[in-house]
């Protein structure tokens, strides 16, 4: 039976089990200790050929394509999308479970079809059943630089992540794939290379800031979905970062400080293009360039720095 507390009041009550959790390689991935200890629950997920999958690299704008896609299935209908916190609207499929909150295969065994499912996992890692349902995956990526610092500032807010330490050490595990989820450049490109076999629509965080009307008719199109105008611009309105910002079953202040301290800094932080050049020093850049390079050798994503 489902609790009468609300989704806050669950979590205040097993502020206990919270904590920074290290990180435990999922073949070779870092996953989340939970995570990673409650692997074959979530390789052996389930899935409905109508299931549509929301998969990122943290911090690469899951939350805004989320709220884009909600909107999208629910005709605008912005008191409908207010129905639930995030997580319960779009289960995150690896997450696990606390004592008072189900795991996400939890909470996606009771959810009804049509399903919609956000994964960070690199696509290796996405369990077989999608692709053998050949169910429909939105994949969104930004670029490098700005995910890292939003990754940054996170894992200073998120305490449920191991600590960031010091900014230049950040970079360098970043480059190295040490994060949670593990290497961006695998993350991307894995996804990239296959879009078209797995018929993935592939987006761009920077095509969503610069022009989020277009992005938007997309994705309409590629979930066979069809909105008069005015309600694809209230849309647009709607998943603004302004608007997203003071949303409270968007913005993640529905989650206790013991999980995510806003004061720290806010999960809606800047929602910007170009805010790494705040943040790298021009040797850091540099150095950052070079191994991007390397990286990304062979590699045709039309990544976007600044717009
Ligand atoms: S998570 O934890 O992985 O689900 O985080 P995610 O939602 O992927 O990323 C959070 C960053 O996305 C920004 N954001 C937005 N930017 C522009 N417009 C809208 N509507 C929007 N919604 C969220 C959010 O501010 C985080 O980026 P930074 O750069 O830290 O501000």
């Amino acid at each position: 039976m489902k609790s009468q507390k609300s989704y806050t009041e669950q979590l205040k009550d097993v502020k206990e089990v919270f904590q920074r959790f290290t990180l435990k390689p999922v073949e070779g991935v870092p996953l989340m200790k939970p995570i990673a200890d409650n692997w074959e629950k979530v390789a052996s997920f389930r899935a409905h050929p109508n299931d549509l999958l929301i998969a990122t690299y943290p911090k690469a704008g899951t939350t805004w394509i989320q709220e884009m896609v909600d909107l999208i299935l629910n005709n605008g209908d912005a008191e409908k999308c207010q129905r639930a916190p995030i997580p319960e609207r779009i289960p995150f499929l690896e997450i696990f479970s606390s004592p008072t909150i189900p795991s996400g295969v939890e909470l996606l065994e009771q959810t009804p079809s049509p399903r919609v499912i956000k994964t960070h996992l690199p696509l290796q890692l996405v369990p077989q059943s999608f692709w053998e349902q050949r169910c429909k995956v939105i994949y969104v990526a930004r670029n490098a630089k700005d995910n890292l610092v939003s990754y940054f500032h996170f894992d200073r807010m998120n305490q449920t992540q191991p600590e960031p330490g010091p900014w230049s050490g950040y970079i360098t595990k970043f480059m190295k794939g040490e994060l949670s989820w593990g290497s961006w450049y695998d993350h991307v490109k894995g996804y990239w290379q296959e879009r078209e076999k797995r018929g993935i629509l592939y987006l761009f965080y920077e095509e969503m800031k610069q022009n989020p009307r277009q992005e938007i008719v997309r994705v309409m199109n590629y979930l066979g979905q069809s909105l008069p105008d005015d309600i694809i611009e209230k849309i647009v309105e709607l998943t603004s970062f302004k608007s997203m910002k003071s949303n409270p079953m968007a913005n993640y202040t529905f989650f206790p400080d013991f999980i995510f301290d806003h004061k720290v800094s806010p999960f809606m932080r800047k929602g910007e293009v170009g805010d790494w050049k705040n943040h790298f020093s021009e040797e850091e850049s540099a150095i950052f360039d070079a191994h991007y390079a390397e990286q990304m050798k062979g590699s045709d994503i039309p990544f976007k720095t600044v717009i």
